[in-house]
């Protein structure tokens, strides 16, 4: 382990101007209630970058990464839609309009789901590695990944402190979904760090999986060898068939961890006791589980609350601070799961703050999904892009951009909209060129 000071960076996806409910993600149950509904992106970005205010607040270190390019023509064109902006747009809506709402998707603002992560305190080259997430399992996901990997690779851009692989191929076998499905425990004490992978399904067909599992067992290993992780201090875990049958699309739906806590449901892991003896065999009493039952909350309220989509954070006077959606705070059984934990002196959360990002929560997207976490030394922080690091100013200035240049009302008949398209094209190139990157 190196001796430089290390800070955890949380990167948020800015939301896009192009935010909307198409509902195209089979098995995220938010992403279905809330099909063909009416979308404010203007209140979607605003309300992501109140989040990311709420953590500078409490004394963490916050970045953003831009939204992707929206409508993606190349994606259109790829599917056989030719000609002048309109013509494609219009023979789109005709001919597939899931495909259209595919190209107009502004799913990249869950950069929990851009990339997997490891900090160069961990990888056998002392490099930050970055392997940005194929996402295959869902079109509209799956044709983010280029701009995606372009991105990190303009943030992250140099050579001597950061590695930038290709998102997996492989194809169905490799359907990696980055972050969501991947966490790090680590203990200040012994500096021991555990890279702790849950994948959905392994090369066997499961007949008791009734909707899509996403993260592969196989990709999850391919990405712990590319980050060269120490195999004895990786753990993979699988997800129950339940958790994934009730909604839980991501594991990052029933379980999070920060430090050496893991937070999770009673029923997220198809074998929990093994799980729980493999982290222990490596942290040993420094382990802290705190698992919620079903009686205290059900999947299902799990689900529709994202209470284990809250970020953890460790606050400027060393405090675990949970950072839960809103939504948890108005459900009387996931409230009362969360004043538990605050009571129990042996639970290291002491504290708890509830931004509102409902939303992103409507597309299925909570706190953690926002963001993605970078561990960062002092060296590598120089080395980066520092316009992707945040401070008061600037978040005021993203602040006044977006509400003079967002809607606050999009539908998916605004999908066939050229002049939209053109509008939301401008916006997201400005982010772009404040970063640099075009
Ligand atoms: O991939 N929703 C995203 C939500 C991702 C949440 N991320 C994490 N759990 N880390 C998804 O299902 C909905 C888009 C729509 O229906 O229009 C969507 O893509």
């Amino acid at each position: 382990m190196s001796n430089d000071t290390f800070t955890e960076v949380n990167f948020d996806g800015l939301v896009g101007p192009t935010h909307n409910y198409a509902g195209l993600s089979q098995g995220n149950l938010a992403s279905q209630q809330s099909k063909a509904g009416v979308s404010d992106p203007r209140s979607a970005a605003l309300q992501g970058l109140d989040k990311m205010k709420t953590l500078m607040d409490a004394g963490c270190a916050q970045g953003f990464i831009p939204p992707l390019v929206r409508p993606d023509y190349e994606a259109l064109h790829g599917w056989g839609f030719q000609g002048r902006p309109e013509k494609v747009l219009e023979q789109a809506h005709r001919q597939a309009p899931h495909l259209l709402a595919a190209a107009w998707s502004a799913s990249s603002m869950w950069t929990a789901n851009a990339a997997t992560v490891a900090p160069s305190s961990d990888t056998a080259d002392s490099r930050l590695h970055f392997t940005p997430a194929n996402l295959f399992a869902m079109p509209h996901r799956a044709i983010e990944a280029s701009q995606t990997g372009a991105i990190l690779q303009g943030i992250f851009d140099s050579p001597k402190h950061f590695v930038h692989h290709q998102p997996l191929a492989g194809g169905h076998a490799f359907a990696d979904e980055g972050a969501a499905n991947h966490n790090r425990l680590f203990s200040e004490v012994s500096g021991k760090a555990i890279h702790l992978f849950v994948y959905g399904r392994d090369h066997t067909v499961n007949p008791a999986l009734k909707l899509p599992a996403r993260q592969t067992l196989l990709a999850s290993q391919a990405v712990a060898r590319a980050h060269g992780l120490d195999e004895q201090l990786t753990v993979y875990a699988q997800q129950s068939v339940e958790a994934i049958n009730a909604g839980a699309f991501h594991n990052d739906v029933v379980a999070v961890t920060h430090g050496t806590t893991l937070l999770y449901h009673q029923n997220a892991f198809a074998d929990e006791a093994g799980l729980l003896k493999a982290v222990r065999n490596i942290l040993g009493d420094e382990f802290v589980p705190v698992c919620i039952s079903a009686d205290d909350l059900s999947l299902a309220d799990a689900v529709q609350t994202y209470l284990f989509n809250s970020q953890i954070v460790t606050g400027a006077e060393g405090q675990q601070i949970l950072i839960a959606p809103v939504n948890v705070k108005e459900h009387p059984k996931a409230s009362a799961v969360v004043e538990k934990m605050l009571a129990d002196p042996a639970n290291p959360i002491t504290e708890v703050r509830y931004p509102d990002v409902r939303e992103s929560m409507k597309n299925g997207g909570g706190p953690a999904c926002l963001r993605l976490r970078v561990r960062i030394n002092t060296a590598e922080m120089q080395a980066m892009n520092q316009a992707s690091l945040l401070n008061d100013e600037k978040l005021l200035t993203l602040r006044k951009f977006v509400s003079d240049n967002y809607r606050d009302r999009v539908t998916v008949a605004d999908l066939q909209d050229v002049t939209f398209a053109n509008e939301a094209q401008a916006v997201v190139k400005h982010f772009h060129e404040m970063l640099n990157l075009t």
